[in-house]
């Protein structure tokens, strides 16, 4: 009994670091989705995570969905002479075959638009991604604090809300975009 155990134990945790994924659909493995913690006034947050296509087709990310934003979109950040500015993705988001991509922030993500509520650090938050091949999945997004636009390193460091780049800026700018309140 214990030979079997640990025979079958053994195997089970030499694969399991290599080989875990968050979420996996089809060909498609989905490795920590999070979303960027917001404070009671942004009404948009973005939300990232890496997609990694290990099949031999193509594939693309054509729409989010979640409950807690009134409406989700897709979006690409861009340096546009040194000015951070994101733009709705025509088609949805490529996913190459045999490629991995990130959405992070400065590239890539899903926004959340029209939150009702506040992302809260350590809440998790379902979204539903739909893949043209791969069908969808029902993704959660942790919600994170950290800082900085794109900075990585900047983990357990923050700075406070009023200054974290693009998306800072992007949550006032989509906030007055939208029709605050028109359902209350
Ligand atoms: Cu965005």
């Amino acid at each position: 009994m214990k030979r079997i155990l640990s025979a079958a134990a053994l195997a089970a945790m030499l694969a399991a670091p290599a080989f875990s994924h968050d979420y996996e659909l089809g060909e498609l493995k989905l490795d920590h989705p999070w979303a960027r913690a917001t404070t009671t006034v942004a009404r948009a947050s973005g939300g990232f995570l890496s997609i990694t296509n290990e099949g031999e087709t193509d594939d693309t990310l054509i729409e989010a969905r979640s409950d807690v934003a009134a409406r989700m979109e897709l979006h690409l950040t861009e340096n546009d002479d040194g000015i951070m500015r994101m733009r709705e993705v025509e088609g949805g988001i490529p996913i190459p075959a045999g490629e991995t991509v990130e959405l992070r922030p400065g590239s890539f993500h899903v926004m959340f638009m029209g939150l009702e509520n506040q992302l809260v650090e350590g809440e998790n938050y379902p979204v539903t991604l739909v893949f043209e091949n791969a069908g969808e999945i029902v993704v959660d997004f942790a919600a994170e604090n950290r800082a900085g636009g794109m900075d990585y390193s900047g983990h357990g460091d923050h700075g406070g809300h009023g200054d974290h780049g693009n998306h800072g800026d992007a949550a006032m700018e989509h906030g007055d975009g939208e029709h605050s309140g028109h359902d209350h």
